[in-house]
């Protein structure tokens, strides 16, 4: 179902935004849930087709398109019960993603026979509550409910920004226990939203802005609780984790929009904000 798909000119013009800088964003958001892979699959699908096609996983900026991490390549030894490097989707699979946590790390959950699925290394109940997307592995942080995702030009330490960034995420079990927020590269947000509820099931949120000067980092909340020996999803707890990460083509952010003076940024704000008001009314 596209229940959760708003359609993009009542976005755009529902939650323009202007910070204090120049940047003027107008974010199409796509939001869905259910009970299993399919519920979501038109939802994603509509993402992917908005960020563009699928780029292989190589060092350097293709301009355009989109990247995917759906963790299910990453190496035994680098998953569950042991951590992954936080650069290794910029250094050994080249996506330009670096993850960091305010807790001790990230992880990706097992294959089956190799040790235990779903995170049950860390709570052997974890895999009666969460599935997949994409089969088998899935992602979290360590000691922590939150993620932040930095993009870079991949495999280089150039810092860069996305058109756009979603998540799948399964067993989100309350409307506000889990969100997205989105920055610019001067750390202002730009936009943040909840994630639709699904019990057992899967969820996913994305967001692209179809203006503005990109997405230099996402911090991802998953449940309101790490995972733990000691959390059992239920009660007040909601215990959640993710799967595919999209997003689109890191773009080296000096080649995306050159840093304008304060007086030429206000003005370019109100130029800007011009165009966009009058776009709306075109289309009424
Ligand atoms: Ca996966
Ligand atoms: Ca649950
Ligand atoms: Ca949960």
């Amino acid at each position: 179902m596209f229940k959760g798909f708003s359609h993009p000119l009542l976005i755009a013009s529902a939650t323009l935004l202007l910070t204090p800088t120049t940047t003027l964003a107008a974010v199409i958001t796509f939001s869905d849930s259910g009970a299993d892979p399919a519920s979501i699959q038109d939802t994603v699908d509509a993402f992917r087709a908005t960020l563009g096609n699928l780029n292989p996983n190589v060092v350097g900026s293709l301009g355009n398109g989109r990247r995917e991490i759906n963790w299910d390549g990453v190496p035994d030894a680098l998953s569950a019960p042991n951590n992954l490097p936080p650069d290794f989707f910029n250094i050994n699979s080249p996506r330009g993603a670096v993850f960091s946590t305010p807790g001790s790390g990230v992880q990706v959950s097992a294959r089956a026979g190799i040790a235990p699925i779903e995170f049950d290394n860390i709570n052997d109940t974890y895999s009666s509550i969460f599935q997949t997307f994409s089969p088998q592995r899935l992602f979290t942080a360590l000691d922590s409910n939150i993620v932040e995702v930095n993009f870079f030009v991949p495999g280089t330490n150039t810092p860069a920004v996305v058109s756009g960034f979603g998540s799948v995420f399964t067993d989100v079990d309350f409307d506000d226990s889990t969100k997205i927020e989105y920055f610019d590269v001067g750390n202002n947000l730009l936009f943040s939203s909840f994630v639709q509820p699904a019990n057992n099931g899967l969820s996913f949120l994305g967001a692209f802005f179809n203006e503005g000067e990109g997405i230099a980092k996402v911090r991802i909340t998953s449940g309101n609780a790490p995972l733990s020996p000691n959390n059992f999803d239920g009660g007040n707890l909601d215990i959640v984790v993710m799967d595919d990460f999209l997003y689109g083509e890191p773009i080296e952010v000096a080649q995306v929009v050159p840093e304008p003076s304060t007086t030429l940024g206000l003005f370019l704000g109100g130029v800007l904000c011009f165009v966009g008001f009058s776009r709306k009314h075109r289309r009424s």
